[in-house]
């Protein structure tokens, strides 16, 4: 099959090896790995992308952007294979893309160096910003709906309406504490139906996972980008709060090691106000700590969901998983809503700094 796969990209199999790569739940990557140069193949998940092309024409539009307007950003889009389409349908149906492997670089899992939580969120407002006066009426909806919070809530409701009874019992506290925190959805409708905060070029993923950094802790590009289409800010600095701020990740089963970092807290809102502060609106502003309980509340949500869906999405590696990861989600939101005191007051003594 690879062997295939990069002779569409004028490569020759036998002159690589392909090995599983990173640790993302939708897709599935690899890295080829040659003598002088390596890359990332990846198998897009179209189960879940449904018009992989979108992708495509997505990225093709914003790498042209930016190769015009700022030449020096390192934007790694996906490699254009013979036919001059960077996203190839293998024979049984499966769409796959190339990416040059950017040599010198890694992935983090989790995060240690406060470092890097202010550049990773540096790169992200940067990814922003360059595109601020991009027009994204051009730019496709390439999972539509992807945090609409109001759907996501319903989609739980309905879940919770049909699962078993079984289900019903285990999840009891999880689904009450969805219903407990319905005020964040209800914010959240609030703040779309009056368009109080634009569209902006969002990266919608902002996991650690998915900032490539070098030794120094440098934040050197941004990957993932599937997920690149109009949004709200609060999508992206909201998945940092998320996944940045608790040294445990999504996948902790021992809830007491999930404890919020406030300096993370103080290196994500530096590292994004340096490159969006002059561009947020005060609405966008004033929503920063919301952003965060938007986010783990919304992660929380589509774990119970899919819980009580039988693991149709996100698929689980043990019985109960994603009920356990929405206990995960549901303890950092409630660690992070007794933190909010203490992020407004370092919003405060970062804001006295920079003035
Ligand atoms: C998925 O594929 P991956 O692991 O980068 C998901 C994100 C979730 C995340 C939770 C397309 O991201 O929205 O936040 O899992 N991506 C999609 O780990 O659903
Ligand atoms: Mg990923």
């Amino acid at each position: 099959m690879f062997k295939d796969i990069l002779i569409n990209f004028g490569l020759n199999a036998s002159d690589y090896k392909a090995q599983p790569f990173g640790s993302g739940l939708i897709n599935h990557t690899y890295k080829v790995s040659g003598v002088n140069q390596s890359y990332i193949l990846q198998q897009i998940n179209n189960a879940v992308f449904k018009n992989p092309d979108a992708i495509d024409q997505n990225l093709a539009l914003i790498k042209g952007y930016l190769a015009e307007n700022n030449p020096d950003y390192l934007f790694v889009a996906p490699i254009k294979g013979k036919d001059g389409k960077s996203i190839i349908r293998y024979t049984n149906g499966d769409y796959y893309r190339l990416f040059p492997f950017i040599e010198g670089s890694h992935t983090v899992n989790f995060l240690k160096a406060e470092k890097e939580a202010y550049n990773a969120a540096l790169q992200f407002g940067r990814f922003t910003r360059l595109l601020n006066n991009f027009d994204i009426d051009q730019l496709s909806y390439t999972l539509p709906d992807f945090h609409n919070l109001k759907l996501r809530f319903d989609q739980f409701k309905q879940a919770a309406t049909h699962t078993d009874t079984d289900k019903l019992e285990e999840a009891a506290t999880e689904i009450r504490e969805a219903y407990g925190n319905a005020n964040i959805a209800h914010t959240y409708s609030q703040i779309v139906k009056n368009s109080e905060i634009p569209l902006r070029v969002i990266h919608h993923d902002t996991k650690i996972n998915n900032v490539l950094f070098d030794d120094n802790h440098n934040a050197l590009c941004l990957v993932d980008l599937d997920t690149v289409m109009p949004g709200y800010y609060l999508s992206d600095v909201g998945d940092m709060m998320r996944t940045y701020l608790s040294a445990a990740n999504e996948e902790e089963k021992k809830l007491d090691e999930i404890v919020i970092r406030h300096n993370f807290f103080k290196a994500i809102y530096g590292g994004y106000m340096a490159e969006m502060g002059n561009i947020l609106t005060e609405t966008e502003k004033q929503l920063f700590i919301f952003s965060g309980e938007m986010m783990i509340y919304m992660q929380g949500l589509r774990f119970l969901t899919d819980f009580l869906n039988n693991d149709i999405y996100y698929g689980a590696q043990y019985k109960g998983h994603n009920l356990m990861r929405a206990k995960n989600q549901f303890r950092l939101l409630s660690e992070y809503q007794k933190a909010i005191p203490e992020f407004e007051a370092l919003i405060a003594s970062v804001n006295k700094e920079l003035l």
